[in-house]
């Protein structure tokens, strides 16, 4: 009977189709192979289990043990008086907000623990406790130190001005950076690097984030039963712990790790699946902390590795990664993307994958079961982030001994590749890409030598070369065809001369798709972009790493206002967000920080707050008058990419600077379905 049932659920078993699941070829040669080996990806997962209609609505609570309250918008709406209530009588409204600032809570937790964690690790390093990492850039260290509060001059007796050690400096930095998350008064230091304008408007809406752990700890407590009912109070708490997620965690961890690990400049790299070598160990990194993974790649450098896995037979070692952590390594060290957030399971599925080594975030339980049914090896590292399954090998990273760490996972990879079955199938598609851009390379390519300031590229915004600015970052989302929205929205801003700044998954989309080279300008920018990028040499599409990195948007905005010409404030500037393919409470986080911050940011796919009509406007008009962003969701990449357009252009007019573009590149039908 048992079998019978089996036999029956394996006839009706839905499976992807590949074509309809991703615009990637390797992507979709991948998906057919997990079918014709009978292995469950999540491409499958997502066409057999549909999500659950009153969750997408954000309407669903269970914040307490009489619910789940579950309050779906009828089908003919609302009209008249929205009568909709929990048990508790809680409305559409609060249940919503509740849920949307828990996901800000969980999005802010994650980046802002990822920063608290190369906080710990850097105040080792200066403590000089572990000899596995040192200060790399001691210039970003000097730049940041005044910025905590710590001096980097000293007085002798003379009143003459001399420097401080750099040791000194290091560790009252790291106090100082490690104090942000709990200190019992004042508020975040970091804040003053906004915009005076932008600083103003937070202290006059109360949003100024006291520390980072409190404001999170503090949505948990308002979201609990019975305490706040109100959605505009509960926003607030919401905007305070975004706040403290872009201006504090996140942009620590960014400053700490480029201090640690060297801060980025451009360099060439490949993408996709394509980048495995079937005659190397394939040694795969995933997650976002960069801790361990820099150590690996120092490691599996070393020559003795090396002749260790030639005497293994194999020809050297090939490191790649996926998701944030790959952007890391990437952006640092040049080693190359083997995938988004949606391929991971993919990637073992070709059979080349001698290990697969796990951090934090975005790592699939699932990746457990496909490895079982291949020779790799995959490897947790973290102690908040293990697998139940057997076949999952857990190896505790700890800075004091990372070295030993870290040669213990590589020499399992080389050991590992004898292993390997005769099935390996590895697509042969990667592009070129360059990648390693930041606030400082920026400045650099766009203001040169003699400059180094952000002129150059406020000149060009001023003279109509540049549209505007576009931040297109975030992750696949297996409910929509993967890449389709990333690279189409791309697509359409810099063929509307918007130069893009990605991150996260969103930079990995573009890097497979070839759009991160200087060459793409003459191919799918607009003249006014094309010109600019031919003639400095850098892509219109500028990856400026991993999620955490979003934080170096902020600051390049910031650059920008300060560079002069366009306005006083973030918000005055011909600039957009977009996350197309959002799927984590990460993408909230930083979409709440963007829009907080003074951007009008679009979300493609869904947004769970359509279930509450009335909390729905206030984040998508009523944000705008607080703080000159706000909120929006559009499906269809093209419209999305348009309505960012358009209101770069509402900003543009604004700021006057609207004539200097004689081209409309918009016809009136496209603007009248915008306004529909
Ligand atoms: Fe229902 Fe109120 Fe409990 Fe939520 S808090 S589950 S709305 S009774
Ligand atoms: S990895 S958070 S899927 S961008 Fe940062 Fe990609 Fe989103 Fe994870």
């Amino acid at each position: 009977m048992a079998e019978e049932k089996k036999e029956k659920a394996a006839k009706t078993k839905k499976v992807a189709d590949p074509k309809a699941a991703s615009i990637d070829t390797a992507t979709q040669q991948m998906i057919s192979r997990a079918a014709e080996l009978d292995i469950d990806t999540i491409f499958d997962r997502a066409v057999s289990m549909k999500p659950c209609n009153i969750g997408n609505q954000g309407t669903c609570c269970k914040n307490c043990g009489m619910g789940p309250c579950r309050l779906p918008l009828p089908k003919s709406g609302i009209e008249g008086e929205d009568n909709r209530k929990g048990l508790c009588g809680a409305t559409a409204n609060t249940i919503a907000a509740r849920n949307f600032i828990r996901m800000i809570a969980g999005g802010a937790a994650a980046h802002s623990d990822h920063g608290r964690a190369v906080a710990e690790v850097f105040r080792s390093a200066a403590r000089k406790e572990t000899d596995a990492y040192k200060i790399k850039d001691i210039h970003k260290l000097l730049s940041i130190a005044p910025l905590l509060g710590v001096e980097i001059k000293v007085k002798d007796e003379e009143g003459n001005e001399l420097d401080r050690d750099i040791d000194e400096i290091a560790l009252e930095v790291a106090e100082a950076a490690m104090e942000e998350w709990g200190k019992p008064e004042g508020e975040l230091k970091y804040l003053k690097r906004a915009p005076e304008a932008l600083y103003e408007k937070w202290k006059k809406f109360g949003v100024l984030p006291r520390n980072i752990d409190r404001e999170i700890v503090e949505i948990m407590h308002r979201t609990h039963m019975g305490v706040d009912q109100d959605y505009k109070n509960l926003m607030k708490q919401g905007t305070r712990a975004a706040l403290a997620d872009g201006w504090g965690g996140s942009m620590l961890a960014t400053d700490l790790q480029d201090v640690l690990f060297g801060t980025p400049y451009p360099l060439q790299s490949e993408a996709n699946l394509g980048v495995l070598k079937e005659d190397h160990v394939n040694l795969v990194i995933h997650g976002h902390e960069p801790v361990l993974s820099e150590i690996i790649v120092a490691v599996a450098q070393r020559p003795e590795m090396v002749e260790y896995a030639n005497k293994k037979g194999a020809k050297g070692i090939q490191l790649s990664g996926i998701c944030c952590t790959a952007n890391e390594i990437l952006q640092r060290h040049g080693v190359p993307l083997c995938g988004t957030f949606l391929q991971q399971e993919l990637a073992i599925i070709t059979g080349a994958v001698d290990a697969m080594v796990v951090d934090i975030q975005c790592i699939f339980q699932n990746l457990a079961n496909v490895a079982k049914c291949f020779h790799t090896k995959l490897i947790t590292t973290h102690p908040i982030a293990k697998m139940e399954q057997d076949n999952v090998i857990h190896i505790e990273f700890d800075e004091h001994h990372a070295v030993e760490d870290a040669e213990r996972i590589v020499k399992m990879a080389i050991d590992n590749f004898e292993n390997r079955g005769s099935e390996v199938m590895i697509p042969r598609q990667k592009n070129v890409q360059v990648a390693g851009f930041g606030v400082e390379s920026i400045e650099y390519h766009l203001g040169g030598t003699f400059r180094g300031t952000y002129y150059t590229l406020n000149d060009n915004i001023i003279n109509g070369r540049i549209r505007g600015v576009a931040g297109v970052v975030g992750c696949n989302n297996a409910r929509t065809k993967h890449n389709e929205g990333h690279i189409e929205v791309v697509k359409e801003l810099i063929k509307n001369d918007v130069i893009v700044l990605t991150t996260g998954c969103n930079g990995i989309a573009c890097a497979m798709e070839g759009l991160l080279t200087p060459e793409t300008a003459g191919v799918y920018c607009g003249p006014g972009l094309a010109e600019v990028c031919e003639t400095v040499g850098i892509p219109p599409v500028l990856h400026l790493g991993s999620c955490v990195d979003n934080s170096r948007i902020l600051l390049a905005a910031t650059e920008v206002v300060k560079a002069g010409g366009l306005g006083k404030d973030i918000s005055d500037l011909p600039a957009a967000g977009s996350a197309p393919e959002w799927m984590s409470e990460k993408a909230i986080s930083i979409g709440h920080y963007f829009v907080a911050s003074g951007v009008y940011t679009v979300f493609g796919v869904t947004l769970p707050v359509s279930g509450a009509p009335v909390f729905q406007k206030y984040l998508f008009e009523e944000f705008e008058k607080m703080y000159g962003g706000m909120w929006d969701l559009e499906v269809d990449p093209i419209l999305h990419a348009r309505k960012m357009i358009a209101h770069i252009d509402k900003k543009r007019k604004a700021l006057g600077i609207d004539k200097a573009r004689d081209r409309v590149l918009m016809s009136m039908e496209d603007r009248m379905k915008l306004e529909a």
